[in-house]
């Protein structure tokens, strides 16, 4: 087999696979794929120059879509940092393509420059569709669920006139095989990380139900009016004053502690529905993982005792400078129809609270809640946004900013980019202050723990071009600058520890 017949079974192995975008990060191993991608049609292609921000930003591409999406590295070490973006989309169960160019395979274990040993290089989180070179006579790949790796060794001369092919040619692939349909019962519904178009569905189901349902924002049911009875405000408060036989869990798993030791309270009774296979819970007793199918049962019943469950009101305007403060003015601020990603530790957290103050219509909430990795937010929320009609509204911690300085670069190859990334700058990573057995450390180890730092993001904002706004004051959300562009807030620490003091007083369950 020639290089040209190698390189067009891959393109024709991504086109079968549904692929219509491609992230490419160059080097010279891989110059032939990308070159041959390039003279293709019916794709688009996203160039990077490094291959972390590249495969967040894919993902963040499949998440809002909900199609495949492949990443184009060279070898080495390239390859290797696709690994945090392919973890999280195994635990998010999307189809990541990964698409690695490899030296031949008899330089493997020589040690020789840029070889690696990239087959099976992402473990469990991957599946193998393939490890070609032009020795072999033809290749057959297979299609599976979330991240596949497809690796491809190119020998020299590397050659770059390839044609390309038409990926818009390609049959659709055949959608998934339906899973059976279960009996939904529950007394609670605890929502969390679902697509819009997967939380119009889940609606349904939950309004024949009618049991109560504690949800994030990241379910995206807050608009449903349907819902709007059942919706119990509150989070984690509300769901400590539950006192539930059987809990139905759908979307992600949520963020709340309360899920955590529900791990312990082993004769409550936990089904999930969800599109990623995993129950979020050690234990296996009282638990079943159910198809996402099952939202369409006819089979919903709500358990004859009702579930006793308090609600609960943060009143967010007492501790305006607090951080959960700032998300309320936040909330305010962001337009009806824009699409929110919130990012991981305190953000996604504090952003609930504010949620139900308001309920603007058509905001979608995405997160990445597979690991609730800190790294790779900014890469996903601009693969999220860069195909959206609204504006695109990112907050997220200092620390996680930190993380992903490089993910800017791709905003310049974006059509339309209203783009407002929010940091939080709180001085470091501030949920370790909310830990309680961390609390009781002396100084210097909290200092370690939640890196604490003194550092502006005016430069990040001035190295991409991007407007910049730091304030301490709510009232600077009301004019704002043109998009794309960075907020800084620096919420008052007081205030903020007061929020919690209060807010996290003992709850009193009801008998
Ligand atoms: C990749 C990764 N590394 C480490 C962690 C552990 N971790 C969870 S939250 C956090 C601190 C986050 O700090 P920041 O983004 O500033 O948010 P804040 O806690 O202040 O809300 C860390 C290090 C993680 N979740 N992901």
């Amino acid at each position: 087999m020639t290089q040209t017949q190698l390189i067009h079974q891959t393109l024709h192995t991504l086109a079968y696979l549904g692929v219509r975008e491609v992230c490419v990060a160059a080097g010279a191993r891989n110059a032939p794929l990308v070159a041959a991608l390039l003279n293709c049609s019916g794709i688009k292609i996203w160039n990077f120059f490094e291959e972390r921000s590249a495969a967040f930003f894919a993902m963040g591409r499949i998440m809002a879509d909900r199609q495949p999406v492949a990443v184009v590295t060279t070898s080495g070490t390239a390859a290797a940092e696709l690994l945090p973006a392919v973890v999280e989309a195994h635990y998010q169960n999307l189809p990541l393509i990964l698409v690695t160019a490899d030296r031949p395979k008899s330089y493997r274990g020589s040690g020789a420059p840029q070889t690696i040993e990239q087959p099976g290089l992402f473990g469990v989180y991957a599946t193998m569709v393939g490890d070609w070179d032009a020795t072999d006579e033809s290749h057959e790949g297979h299609c599976s669920d979330g991240p596949m790796h497809l690796n491809v060794c190119l020998d020299e001369p590397l050659e770059t006139n390839i044609p390309g092919v038409d990926f818009a040619a390609a049959p659709p692939p055949a959608p998934s095989e339906e899973g059976p349909i279960g009996l939904v019962q529950c007394d609670l519904v605890v929502a969390s990380g679902m697509h819009p178009e997967d939380a119009a569905q889940a609606a349904a189901l939950l309004a024949r139900l009618g049991a109560p349902i504690v949800a994030e924002a990241t379910a995206n049911l807050h608009a449903f009016p349907e819902l709007q009875p059942l919706l119990i405000p509150g989070g984690e408060r509300a769901l400590q004053s539950a006192r539930p036989a059987h809990v139905l869990r759908i979307g992600a798993v949520p963020s709340w502690r309360w899920w955590r030791d529900l791990d312990k309270e082993a004769k409550i009774k936990v089904t999930n529905i969800t599109r990623t296979g995993f129950s979020g819970l050690a234990r296996t007793e009282n638990v079943e993982t159910l198809a996402w199918e099952n939202v369409r049962s006819t089979e919903a019943t709500r358990l004859e005792q009702p579930c006793s469950i308090l609600r609960f009101d943060p009143d967010l305007t007492r501790f305006p400078a607090s951080e959960p403060g700032w998300m309320l003015h936040l909330a305010k601020a962001i337009p009806a129809g824009s699409r929110v990603f919130v990012g991981n530790s305190m953000p996604i957290r504090e952003f609930n609270l504010a949620l139900q103050s308001v309920n603007k219509p058509g905001v979608e909430f995405f997160a990445n809640r597979g690991t609730n990795g800190i790294d790779g937010i900014v890469s996903t929320f601009l693969g999220a946004s860069a195909v959206h009609d609204g504006e695109c509204w990112l907050i997220l911690g200092d620390l996680s900013a930190l993380y992903d300085l490089a993910a800017p670069w791709i905003i310049q190859q974006l059509d339309h980019p209203r783009l407002r990334i929010v940091v939080v700058n709180n001085g470091g990573g501030k949920i370790f202050s909310r830990v309680t057995s961390l609390r009781a450390l002396p100084d210097a180890a909290r200092s370690v723990i939640e890196n604490r730092h003194e550092l502006s993001f005016e430069p990040w904002a001035q190295l991409w071009g991007l407007e910049y706004l730091q304030t301490e004051d709510p009232a600077d959300l009301e004019d704002l600058l043109p998009m794309p562009m960075i907020i800084e807030i620096n919420p008052d620490p007081y205030q903020t520890e007061a929020f919690w003091r209060d807010w996290q007083k003992p709850v009193i369950r009801p008998r």
